[in-house]
Order: C-alpha cells, then sequence, then structure tokens
C-alpha cells in the first residue's frame, strides 16, 4: 500500500510492522502526515570524505528528492565532524582523521554537484521551492557536546551490541584494534536524528546498525523512533564490486555527458536492469528490446537526468562516432592511454608517432602526417616537423591516426 515512488529499488524498510503498536507502520503514518497537514522529515546523512559525487551515492539523493517532490522535508546532514571520525562501518581498520579544512571545502563541492545554485529541473536536489530542504552540518550540535550528555549516549548502547555489529565483531574475534572513539560513530549518528527528529532515515544498506541506533536514542529521548529505508549499494562498472572511488569503478555526478554516456553504454548485461530501476524511472516493463538497446536507453536516460535529454543524445552520437573513428567535436574519452614520459622534448609531431609506436618508421610517420590522417585532440597535424616544447603541451590529448588508432597521451 505504500506508493510506488517510495518502495523503487528499496531493499529494506523496517520497522515494517511493531509489534507492541501495529498500526505503527510507515503507511499510518504518512496517513497521518497527509491529514495533520505536516510533512515527514526524511533524513540523509553524507560525510564529506571525498571531493565527488558519484552515481552510488546518487541513489539516495533520488530517493531524497522523490520524497521533496511528494511535499515532505528533506534533512540533509553533511557530517562535517562525523567525516572526521569517519565511518567505520565496511572497514577492517581505523580510519584515519580528516582535518577540518578538507572536509569543509569537500562539502562545498558536494553541495554544488547536488545542484546548489541550479533551478530544480537540473539539479539532483530540489533547492528552490520553500520548505523543501534544511541543510546541518553536524559539527553544529557534535563539536561542543559535553562529557555528561556524551555519556547518556555512551549509557543508551552495550558492548555486547557494538560487537554484535558484523565490522566489529570481524575485527574483535581477529585482533584487529578498535579504537574506543570508533563506538562512538554510531551514536553521533543516532543522535543526528534525534536533534533533527527525522521520521525515516535513508542510506545504503550497510547503515542499518547506525540507522537503528538512531531508534534507540529518539526512544531515549522520548521521540517517536524513525523509520529506516535502506537501498542498495550500487554495483561499479565492472558490474562485480560496489562503485567505489578507490575502485576505479565510477560515474561521477560531474563528468562530462560523453564520458558519463561512454562508460554506462559498457556496463555488464547483469546489471542494466538494476541501474534501470535505481538510478532512473523508466519501468522495467518497458524497457524491451535486444540486451544492447536496453543499455543504451539506461545510459541515455541517466545523462540525460545529469545533463539533459540534448546533451545526452548528442553524447550518443559522439559516441557512436567514435566508435566508427569519425572525429568528434568533443575530446573522446576511454581510449587506451599512452605513457610518454620517456619522450625527450622538445619533440617533434613524427618522431612522436614512432616512439609511442604507432607507426613502424619515421617515414612512415611523415607519410601518415603529410596525408592528413594524423589529428591531436581532433586538429589535424599537417607538418611532420611541428614541435612539442614540453610534455605539457600534449599531456593528456588524444592523438588519432586515420579512422581507428587513437592514443592518449599521458
Ligand atoms: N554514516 C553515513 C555514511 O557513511 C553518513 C552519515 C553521517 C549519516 C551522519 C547520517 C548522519 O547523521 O554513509
Amino acid at each position: 500500500v505504500l506508493p510506488s515512488w517510495l518502495m523503487r529499488g528499496v531493499s529494506d524498510l523496517f520497522p515494517s510492522r511493531n509489534d507492541k503498536d501495529p498500526s505503527h507502520t510507515l503507511h499510518t503514518r504518512l496517513k497521518e502526515a497527509k491529514l495533520k497537514n505536516r510533512p515527514l522529515r526524511i533524513k540523509l546523512g553524507i560525510d564529506p570524505t571525498g571531493t565527488d559525487i558519484h552515481l552510488g551515492h546518487s541513489i539516495l539523493f533520488r530517493k531524497l528528492r522523490a520524497f521533496q517532490d511528494a511535499g515532505h522535508v528533506a534533512v540533509l546532514i553533511i557530517g562535517d565532524f562525523t567525516a572526521r571520525i569517519g565511518d567505520p562501518t565496511g572497514k577492517s581498520t581505523t580510519r584515519v582523521q580528516l582535518s577540518s579544512d578538507d572536509v569543509k571545502s569537500n562539502a562545498q563541492t558536494y553541495l554544488k554537484q547536488l545542484g546548489h545554485g541550479q533551478t530544480k529541473e537540473y539539479s539532483l536536489l530540489d533547492f528552490e521551492t520553500p520548505g523543501r530542504l534544511e541543510v546541518y552540518y553536524n559539527s553544529t550540535w557534535l563539536e561542543n557536546m559535553c562529557l555528561l550528555e556524551i555519556i547518556n549516549l555512551l549509557s543508551t548502547g552495550t558492548v555486547g551490541q557494538m560487537l554484535a555489529k558484523e565490522d566489529f565483531g570481524s575485527r574483535y574475534s581477529s585482533g584487529t584494534p578498535i579504537a574506543l572513539h570508533e563506538f562512538l560513530y554510531p551514536l553521533l549518528q543516532g543522535y543526528d536524528s534525534v536533534v533533527v527528529r527525522s521520521d525515516i532515515e535513508l542510506g545504503g544498506t550497510d547503515q542499518k546498525f547506525n540507522v537503528a541506533m538512531g531508534r534507540d536514542l529518539q526512544r531515549y529521548y522520548g521521540q517517536r523512533p524513525q523509520f529506516g529505508l535502506l537501498l542498495p549499494i550500487l554495483p561499479g562498472l565492472d558490474g562485480i564490486q560496489k562503485m567505489s572511488k578507490s575502485l576505479n569503478n565510477t560515474v561521477n555526478l560531474n563528468e562530462d555527458a560523453l564520458s558519463m554516456y561512454s562508460k554506462l553504454e559498457k556496463v555488464p548485461d547483469s546489471v542494466v536492469d538494476q541501474y534501470v530501476t535505481l538510478l532512473t524511472n523508466i519501468d522495467l516493463a518497458d524497457l524491451t528490446g535486444s540486451p544492447r538497446e536496453r543499455q543504451k536507453a539506461m545510459a541515455i536516460q541517466i545523462t540525460a537526468n545529469c545533463h539533459g535529454l540534448n546533451a545526452a543524445t548528442m553524447a550518443q552520437q559522439n559516441a557512436a562516432n567514435l566508435i566508427l573513428g569519425k572525429t568528434t567535436d568533443t575530446t573522446p574519452i576511454n581510449v587506451p592511454e599512452v605513457s610518454i614520459t620517456q619522450i625527450q622534448f622538445p619533440t617533434k609531431a613524427f618522431y612522436l608517432l614512432k616512439a609511442i609506436n604507432i607507426c613502424d618508421s619515421s617515414s612512415e610517420a611523415r607519410r601518415q602526417i603529410k596525408g592528413g590522417s594524423v589529428r591531436l585532440d581532433g586538429e589535424k597535424i599537417l607538418d611532420p616537423e611541428e614541435e612539442f616544447g614540453t610534455a605539457d603541451d600534449i599531456s593528456g590529448k588524444v592523438l588519432q591516426v586515420g579512422k581507428k588508432i587513437f592514443r592518449r597521451l599521458v
């Protein structure tokens, strides 16, 4: 009975029913909200530990946005304080604590990527409609918490409960140190829920423990506990491991349309349905056609979400041209890289072609250049003796020979 936009892609909703009060389901809370004309408060916290937001993160923001569009209040928590401790979830060792400056500048780039300063059509979150978004930095209340309050917080959990959390448990049994401050992380995240009076907390499936901690603490502070709405962790472009910057299998929100499209068009068939469900509003039943067509439809829609349909269609065209070997008006990506670190600069164009093994001999290289089939970032090179002064002059550019050979110089 829950709306389909709400349940789309959801892997866990808890509690589904409260034994003590069976009427207390998310359904009833939504109904009550409507009746009293009091929107629900949907919490999503993000620790600004890096600079880029990727599609994996965007699943949660899309869900948050769906709640905004349905008239609820998105409560975005920038975990500038929690980021400094680092969420121990999924980690096998204690995390390095970040400096407050790093965290502050990361937070700014996050807000920009979420669409701060843009109209709501083109941004991930609705920053525009009054009353639909509250943004908090959790250092506001966590930084100056007094010891007494911290002791209160600590008194609500037990060591056994902490060790039952999978990552702590396995570290404890394998003798990998757990620093005491790491136990504070779930409690601080839970305390955030108390401060913002959240009704629903969104998170990845790995956040169940932390979200449940929020429920306990809200109860302790005399509030109605939040619901947890958990969404899957997105597999990365390899289709196997989770999307993560450290695994180099991400698509970042700030990538250009061509780069985004070309990466997405190539994800393994096995994950296309998940991408469609979690990152678009396309109905899977409407997605007919060959696996290749389905993949393209997914890639174009996700690219369009970030860049608009025009840019996405153009990216699709450019990507196709790239494969056919035509030149594009945009710098191609996903071309094999070749190192130019061994080359002595200044160097001449014909020598470059030979040095990176595209041409077997200097004379062949000269011939190719004179014949007009060599381009650097789309621009024809016509003089074999053209000189490049330093590696910086050509580094990052794409060298093309004929219709099929592309190399990115690095
Ligand atoms: N622990 C969350 C994560 O790593 C981030 C978070 C931080 C969530 C503070 C909520 C919160 O209140 O994804």
